[in-house]
């Protein structure tokens, strides 16, 4: 395999960027020999994560590609791309376009993720485009859009919390999956509310906190007994459900038959536990409520995030000042990459593709009819499992994501990937993903090419070129340029990050997340600007929600939502919950983490957590060699014991490949409203290797 040569200048120059990694987006500064140091920003206060460290390694790694593969030789790019070219515009012409789709990645920056939009349903034509966000954020998006009438992440600033009382975080584990972020809670109590006992519970303990162990995939029932205990106890805020909200007597009636001991059947949590907590945020003045994946990622995600934004709504959090709900966005442009258009369901500036005023207006932008723009697509579940199958697409071009080893149901996905006639996955490296494709597309990374990206806040930000690519490889922006021009497509593909900005920007204009303010002077100058921001006046908007909801009416909606629990059900032969998620050392699929040695050999390899009395039963031993099953498949590991874990519940973190894949044994079932799957609760018993 062509590899890149690893080049050491020194040099003086010290580029201010941000982390390629998560959505807190610590500051860094990047030096053209490739050496990161932290630097202060708002988010991080100055520290970085060991990923954030040892960042500057991906750069010029020996097992970089720098030359496209095609059929797994090297091959030029006159070669590959005229391949590529060829054969889609043979698929369109003989089975439309909807024969081709197209998978992006939270992780592009906002130009990459607008082009990328762009280029599916301008230059394919095609309308199935999604993204690796459906896994991530999109049950948040779809709970928080139908609450709030708007979905960004945290609609204020992370030093808010500076200044909090209490702070909930259900389903994040923050001190591995984004530790500088813990600084922010400084002042607060902490209440965390996760089925392990993760290094985040016990500093929330030490400080004087509250660790709540509920069942996977039952927070929903849990956020209905806090509800009635709020409602119960008269801790329900009068004024603010009268002035700012609608729909609580809905939500209310099916919260009142959930009263506490019943929710302690259902999940384990003490009744007086449920009563602390909400006498904890009743009582004080500054309070936030904070969800992530824990949460979210279950087939009813949306309806569980719900519930927890019904608690925080008769609480009288959200939109006032000192306090509000939440949720982590993950990703490095997790935010970013979910509003401009690489959503099946989506056009640019958060605009929905069924709207005729938002087609009109995009198609304006890009010089095309409006009829010729296509119709929503499906979300990444049902778009992977319908790939090669008859009717459905038979190429895939992937930009920014591995679903190989990040797609629920893994080997499923692998067997869909290779039902395809051309799998096109443009990336730095090999990824298990791109060892499938027909053509790898060697594309540069984080720390050579300029672009934005919006952090969990909301606030844009600029990424800049520390150092040149190495020859050879190409940006994604200048891929999808070359693609576009060669499909001859009817609206040109700009391939310098600024041009494909300013575009956004234009199709931004009146959306609900409006950039047209935003330029990269002005982030240049060095001004925090959160969108909404709509002229180049605007100062920005880092509090949403202070004086109205983004509904017409101005106010918030509750949504009643019943519990329901996980898709599967245990039994005798699949006895134990799994769920998955991170450890510190490993972002995601792995792709970057596992080649950075520093990283790999703090976690060399898959483990399984599980509580010692439950190792014990199933014949193992701390440190044995197990397999994880369920009824879709075992996943290899080694046992970890957690005396903190609960005793019917086990944890796989999912960045590992092949036989360890925590993928091979989760649930696709999907989320009836966003398509969030079931990463978080599957059936499995746990065998000896
Ligand atoms: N180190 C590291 N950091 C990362 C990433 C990474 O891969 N590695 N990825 C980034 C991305 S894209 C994301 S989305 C974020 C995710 O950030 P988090 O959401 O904090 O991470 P997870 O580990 O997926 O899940 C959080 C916790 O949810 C718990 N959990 C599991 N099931 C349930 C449940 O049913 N209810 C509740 N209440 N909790 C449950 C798990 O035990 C876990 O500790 O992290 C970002 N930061
Ligand atoms: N079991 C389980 N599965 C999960 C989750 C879980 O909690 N449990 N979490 C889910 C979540 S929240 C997420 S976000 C997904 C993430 O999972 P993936 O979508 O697989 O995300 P990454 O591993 O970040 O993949 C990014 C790929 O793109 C490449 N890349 C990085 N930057 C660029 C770029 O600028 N351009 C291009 N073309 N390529 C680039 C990287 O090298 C890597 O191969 O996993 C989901 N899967
Ligand atoms: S917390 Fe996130 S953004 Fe900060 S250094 Fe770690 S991975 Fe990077
Ligand atoms: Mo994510």
């Amino acid at each position: 395999m062509p590899v890149a040569a690893r080049t050491e200048t020194e040099s003086e120059t010290e580029t201010e960027t941000h982390c390629p990694y998560c959505a807190l987006q610590c500051g860094m500064t990047v030096d053209s020999g490739a050496r990161v140091r932290p630097r202060r920003f708002p988010t991080n206060a100055g520290g970085l994560c060991q990923k954030g460290w040892t960042a500057g390694e991906l750069v010029g790694h020996p097992e970089r590609l720098v030359t496209p593969l095609v059929d797994g030789s090297p091959a030029s790019w006159d070669r590959a791309l005229g391949l590529v070219a060829g054969r889609l515009a043979r698929l369109r012409a003989e089975h439309g376009p909807d024969s081709v789709a197209v998978f992006g990645g939270g992780g592009l920056t906002n130009e990459k993720a607008y082009l990328l939009g762009k280029f599916a349903r301008v230059a394919l034509g095609t309308s199935l485009v999604d993204y690796n966000g459906r896994f991530c954020m999109s049950s948040a998006a779809a709970a928080g859009t139908r609450a709030f009438g708007l979905d960004r992440g945290l609609p204020f600033p992370v030093t808010d919390l500076d200044e909090a009382e209490v702070v909930v975080l259900v389903g994040a584990n923050v001190a591995e999956t984004m530790p500088p972020f813990v600084s922010h809670l400084s002042e607060a109590r902490q209440v965390v509310i996760d089925p392990r006992e993760t290094a985040t519970a016990r500093q929330a303990v030490a400080a004087g906190g509250l660790h709540l162990r509920p069942a996977p995939g039952t927070d929903l029932a849990l956020a209905l007994g806090m509800l009635h205990v709020a409602v119960s106890e008269g801790l329900a805020d009068a004024v603010y459900l009268d002035r700012r909200s609608v729909g609580f007597e809905e939500a209310w009636r099916v919260a009142a038959s959930w009263w506490p001991e019943r929710v302690e059947r259902v999940t384990g949590v003490a009744a007086a536990d449920q009563r602390s907590v909400v006498r904890m945020l009743a009582g004080a003045r500054r309070r936030y409520l904070l969800t992530a994946r824990g949460a979210e990622q279950h087939a009813h995600g949306v309806d569980t995030v719900t519930a927890w934004i019904n608690l925080a709504l008769a609480l009288g959090m959200p939109g006032t000042p000192g306090s509000g709900f939440g949720t982590l966005t993950g990703q490095g442009n997790g935010q970013g990459g979910r509003e401009h258009g690489q959503k099946a369901d989506q056009l640019p500036g958060y605009r929905r593709i069924d709207d005729p005023a938002a087609r009109a207006h995009v198609a304006g932008v890009w010089g095309v009819p409006a009829s010729s723009l296509p119709g929503p697509g499906c979300g990444a579940v049902e778009l992977l499992g319908s790939l090669g199958r008859p009717g459905g697409p038979r190429a895939l071009l992937v930009f920014g994501s591995n679903p190989v080893v990040s797609a629920p149901d893994a080997a499923a996905v692998r067997s869909r990937l290779a039902a395809l006639d051309l799998l096109v996955v443009a990336d730095p490296f090999v990824s298990e993903t791109a060892r499938m494709a027909d053509v790898v597309l060697p594309v540069t990374q984080w720390a050579e090419e300029e672009g934005t990206v919006t952090n969990l806040e909301g606030r844009v930000l600029r990424r800049r070129r520390a150092l040149p690519p190495p020859p050879g490889v190409r940006t994604d922006l200048e891929v999808l340029s070359a693609l576009g021009a060669a499909l001859e497509a009817p609206s040109a593909f700009p391939s310098e990050p600024e041009a494909v900005f300013e575009e956004l920007r234009a199709a931004s204009a009146g959306g609900p997340a409006d950039y047209s303010g935003i330029s990269y002077a002005r982030l240049d100058a060095g001004e925090a600007l959160y969108w909404p921001c709509p002229s180049a006046e605007h100062p920005g908007t880092p509090r949403l929600f202070l004086d109205r909801f983004a509904h017409p009416d101005g106010r918030a909606r509750f949504i009643p939502v019943e519990h329901v629990g996980p898709a599967e059900r245990t039994d005798p032969e699949f006895p134990l919950w799994a769920t998955t998620g991170r450890v510190l050392a490993h972002y995601q699929s792995g792709t970057q983490t596992r080649r950075v040695a520093e990283l790999a050999s703090v976690e060399p390899e898959s483990f399984v957590e599980v509580h010692p009395d439950t190792a014990r039963l199933a014949g193992l031993g701390d440190g044995a060699r197990a397999r994880v099953v369920s009824r879709r498949g075992a996943a290899r590991a080694v046992v970890r014991c957690a005396p903190g874990l609960r005793a019917d519940t086990v944890f796989l973190p999912f960045h590992f490949a092949g036989e360890q894949a925590a993928n091979l044994v989760t649930n696709p079932a999907p989320d009836p409203v966003s398509g969030m799957p079931e990463f978080k609760a599957c059936a499995v018993r746990l065998e000896p290797e």
